[in-house]
């Protein structure tokens, strides 16, 4: 009898610190948020997307999306946006990384921005070449989806780890405005298969927020 009770006290147990590590380490662990800049024409994002995370980071050779300031520096690890509802929102992204391509070509074209177009490198455009794909910015609850070319395989200074220095170091720059609607959460995610190593590379970074997925919170 007595050997039972301890028996059904330890299970108890053990069950209640299972619930209780899952809700600390996994419920209560929200990543951190970056919110827009807002400037004279609106809200103003500035991203980047690195080959590799920073060397202290807890997967320090994942692909990853970041915050910077304006000038491409100033870089945090965050992967929710704050920006306001019904407003324009302007997206700067550095992208560092080499091309992964597309399996699906119909991504390489640019949905759901305003006028339809965005600017690679200061030239307005509506697709890239689907093999040159890198990334995608895509929020599909809003239909926005936008291709990031990657940089040549033999470009000079590439950058490894982030941060990454947008004075020295080959990126393409991709920008692109879109409206955001009612307030909520919204799921954004990269579309390219950029997870190298993972099973049909859309494994790791492509499936953990903080890196190829986050928010955007429309407030
Ligand atoms: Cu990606």
């Amino acid at each position: 009898m007595a050997r039972r009770t301890v028996l059904t006290l330890s299970a108890t147990l053990l069950v209640i610190a299972a619930i209780a590590a899952y809700v600390f380490l996994y419920l209560t662990n929200v990543p951190g948020s970056a919110t827009a800049a807002q400037t004279a024409n609106g809200a103003q994002l500035n991203l980047a997307t690195v080959p590799a995370a920073a060397t202290n980071d807890p997967h320090p050779t994942w692909v990853s999306y970041y915050v910077t300031n304006g000038q491409g520096t100033g870089w945090q690890h965050d992967t929710t946006f704050v920006v306001p509802a019904h407003s324009l929102v302007h997206v700067t992204i550095r992208q560092y990384d080499s091309s992964s391509g597309l399996r699906n070509p119909f991504i390489s074209q640019a949905t759901g921005t305003v006028g339809g177009t965005f600017t690679l490198d200061g030239k307005t455009m509506q697709a890239i070449n689907p093999d040159l794909a890198s990334h995608v910015f895509a929020i599909p609850q809003l239909g926005v989806s936008v291709p990031l070319a990657g940089i040549p395989d033999n470009a000079k200074n590439a950058c490894g780890n982030a941060p990454c220095d947008p004075s020295t170091t080959a990126h393409t720059t991709t920008t692109f405005t879109f409206r955001t609607g009612a307030k909520g959460l919204y799921r954004w995610q990269c579309f390219v298969p950029c997870g190298a190593g993972y099973v049909l590379d859309f494994g790791g970074p492509m499936q953990t927020v903080g890196y190829m997925d986050g928010f955007l919170k429309v407030v």
